[in-house]
């Protein structure tokens, strides 16, 4: 070939096109299993703040595209700036993770306003708009949000969560109630995912990391229809920028979940066999995933053996290699070099 970069492999891949050698980006590559990273963050009062320094941001982005050639460069950012961009109290405790003042029902989604959205994500965009002109040219930059369910999760339980008891009584107990909440995350996602489209980015993610807790008739309601929601109105206002979901933990509603929501890719957890993608997935829709996030952490041969089964499992249709879930803060970055030299075929 020859001539300058026209196309991104990532961008072409999730519009369905089979790839001689996958693109890969990998869910949470940047973080605290890079020394650049902590370097970094130790320069932030919090992490809230870390996200809404653009200059910050933009560099974080950065640092694994640059250390490891990654297709895709998700921007530096938080599911829950969401919520704090409506007005919920969120915090980030180091070693306990997000910590926000709990949703307290219908009054509590009442205190919420769409109206200082645009304004409190301004640093996002702004970060967005840094990166893209820094990005390599075959690099694609990933724009992203927390599905309204798991969003929801974290606002009504007040962090993270074992059972999701608060926010599955509430929504198995009251659903009207539960709707105006999940209506309410839909148009503000749906215009934080247009904004990050507006500013720069190619490709957005909907992260729906709770997925799985939900029974079937339940998944439905509060995954199934708000994301497709979501689609609809990011397809209608950006045409032509392709969606990710990633409904983890989903099993067998994969399948309706791919089929249903209208997104262009479907992320698949470790649990998911590459044998069913193939065959119940991948003939209609691109298959990105899914390697255990632990592999990466055990190296070796163990981590070349998993991935080359991966490949040869997904390689035959349209294709995105990545982790079922995110890097692990004791992940060696050796590894993750070692894992892209897999990918590419640069293993002895
Ligand atoms: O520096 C730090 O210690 C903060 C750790 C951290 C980081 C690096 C948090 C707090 N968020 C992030 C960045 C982040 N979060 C990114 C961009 C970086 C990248 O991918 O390279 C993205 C895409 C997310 C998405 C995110 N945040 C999700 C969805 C993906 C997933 O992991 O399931 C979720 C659920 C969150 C909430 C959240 N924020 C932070 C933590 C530790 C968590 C998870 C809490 C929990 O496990 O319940």
């Amino acid at each position: 070939m020859t001539g300058p970069v026209t196309s991104k492999p990532l961008i072409e891949a999730l519009k369905g096109e089979t790839m001689e050698v996958p693109p890969v980006w990998l869910m949470r590559q940047a973080g605290r299993y890079l020394p650049e990273y902590r370097e970094l963050r130790a320069r932030a009062r919090d992490f809230l703040d870390f996200c809404y320094t653009p200059e910050l941001a933009v560099k974080a982005t950065l640092q694994p595209v640059r250390r490891f050639a990654m297709d895709g460069a998700i921007i530096f950012s938080d599911i829950l700036v969401v919520a704090d961009a409506l007005g919920q109290t969120v915090g980030f405790v180091d070693g306990k993770g997000p910590v926000l003042e709990p949703l307290d029902g219908a009054a509590g989604v009442g205190r919420l306003s769409l109206q200082g959205l645009p304004e409190r994500l301004a640093p996002v965009y702004a970060a967005i708009a840094g990166v893209r002109g820094e990005l390599p040219p075959a690099t694609a930059l990933i724009g992203f949000c927390g599905a309204p369910w798991t969003l929801a999760t974290y606002m009504v339980e007040g962090g993270s969560s074992r059972d999701f008891a608060r926010t599955k009584a509430w929504a198995y107990g009251e659903p009207e109630g539960f709707r105006v909440l999940i209506d309410l995350l839909v148009e503000a996602l749906a215009a934080h995912l247009i904004a990050q489209v507006k500013a720069g980015a190619e490709v957005l993610q909907i992260f729906d990391s709770w997925a799985g807790v939900l029974p079937d008739t339940a998944f439905w309601e509060w995954s199934i229809k708000p994301i497709r929601a979501i689609v609809e109105r990011v397809n209608a206002s950006c045409p032509g920028v392709p969606v990710i979901g990633f409904p983890k933990g989903a099993g067998i509603l994969y399948e309706p979940f791919a089929r249903e929501t209208g997104i262009d890719a479907v992320s698949i957890d470790t649990a998911v066999p590459c044998d069913w993608a193939a065959r119940a997935l991948q003939t209609t829709i691109t298959v990105q995933g899914n390697l255990d996030p632990v592999m990466l952490v055990t190296g070796g041969t163990a981590l070349e053996d998993a991935t080359t089964a991966i490949c040869a499992r997904l390689h035959r249709g349209p294709f995105v290699f990545n982790l079922g879930h995110g890097v692990l803060p004791q992940t060696p970055p050796d590894n993750v070099q070692r894992l892209v030299d897999c990918i590419r075929g640069r293993v002895p």
